[in-house]
């Protein structure tokens, strides 16, 4: 098993993309020896840029990543892009159409795409997409796009791993103002207002300019509010180079980093101290045996949980 994982990291240093493929799929699987896997690969990264792009659906996100990826591979930069599939099963034809809009780029050999399904990931999605993002940069890939729907937490948690995240809005979105408010607002490091090919997009442009100019969360560097149409490829050079843009504020970025790598290891420490309770409780029964004495009423769950964590410290 060793040997294998061995391989596929050569494989990735080698820069073979189905290795890249296959070892993106056993480390989603959490297949044994995927931590020190992963330990492996991390002294490979810290090159990638990496872009988050959020908001809510249908606003163009996919044909924008497309066409922001094929802008970045003009420019000599290669590319790989995570679309997180929204988990609701009503998103199928969503899906088979990020799949089709996207299959144009396929062919760009700078560009490689992987999707990733919330469905089954139960919240270890964030870091899922943390480690896929990590081989796409051990890859070599040089800027990694991420997409996702802005919509619940899950998705502003995986957007927050990006360095710099862009949120995409549409013309008439009215009360959809209120909703960036809402979630988005603290995360957001660019505003685009895409489909301007539509009319609205000075409205709404309007609009985020005030919400930004009242906000008072908002210190030093104001986000840069653009306008693009993905669809006729309006608005798209600028927007790479807004993207690619170093931010000016370097005390901020430090900070944003400190709260990522935080975040990640709390957020290992916490999946890590219940798997292992978890199954320590499992396999010598006293899960079973605490089940059986609430269902008698000769304890209760908050007593149970108490006394077990007491025993377990005291292992
Ligand atoms: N008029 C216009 N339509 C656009 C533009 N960009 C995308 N579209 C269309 O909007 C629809 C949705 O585009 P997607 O790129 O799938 O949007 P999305 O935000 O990725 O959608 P989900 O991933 O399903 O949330 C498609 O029919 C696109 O052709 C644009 O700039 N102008
Ligand atoms: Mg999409």
């Amino acid at each position: 098993m060793k040997n294998s994982w061995d391989k596929l990291i050569q494989g990735i240093r080698e820069k073979d993309i189905r290795a890249m493929a296959r070892l993106i799929t056993r480390i989603e699987n959490r297949e044994d020896g995927w931590k020190t896997a992963m330990t492996e690969i991390y002294p490979l990264t810290g090159k990638a840029r990496v872009f988050g792009i959020t908001g809510s659906p249908g606003a163009g996100k996919s044909t924008l990543t497309s066409e922001i990826a094929k802008e970045l591979a003009d420019r000599g930069y290669t590319i790989g892009i995570i679309a997180v599939d929204p988990s609701s099963p009503f998103s199928g034809g969503a899906l088979l159409g990020d799949r089709l809009r996207m299959q144009q780029i396929f062919t760009v050999k700078e560009i490689y795409i992987r999707s990733m399904a919330t469905r089954g990931m139960l919240g270890g999605l964030c870091q899922a997409a943390r480690d896929v993002i990590r081989i796409m940069d051990a890859f070599g890939k040089d800027v990694i796009l991420i997409e996702t729907v802005g919509v619940g937490q899950d998705e502003i948690e995986i957007v927050k791993t990006a360095d710099r995240v862009m949120v995409v809005c549409i013309p008439g979105m009215g009360d959809g103002i209120q909703a960036i408010k809402a979630g988005v607002m603290e995360i957001a490091d660019l505003y685009v207002i895409n489909k301007a090919d539509k009319p609205g997009a000075d409205e709404v442009e309007a609009d985020i300019q005030a919400m930004l100019s009242l906000s008072s969360d908002l210190e030093g560097e104001v986000p840069p509010v653009l306008q693009t149409s993905a669809l006729k490829k309006q608005g798209i050079p600028e927007l790479v180079s807004a993207l690619l843009k170093n931010p000016s504020d370097t005390q901020k970025q430090k900070v944003k980093e400190e709260i990522r790598i935080k975040e990640e290891i709390l957020s290992l420490m916490e999946r890590e101290v219940f798997r292992q309770v978890r199954s320590a409780w499992e396999n010598d029964g006293s899960l079973q045996d605490s089940v059986s004495q609430v269902m008698q009423k000769t304890s209760d769950p908050y007593t149970i949980v108490k006394q077990m964590l007491l025993n377990h410290k005291h292992r």
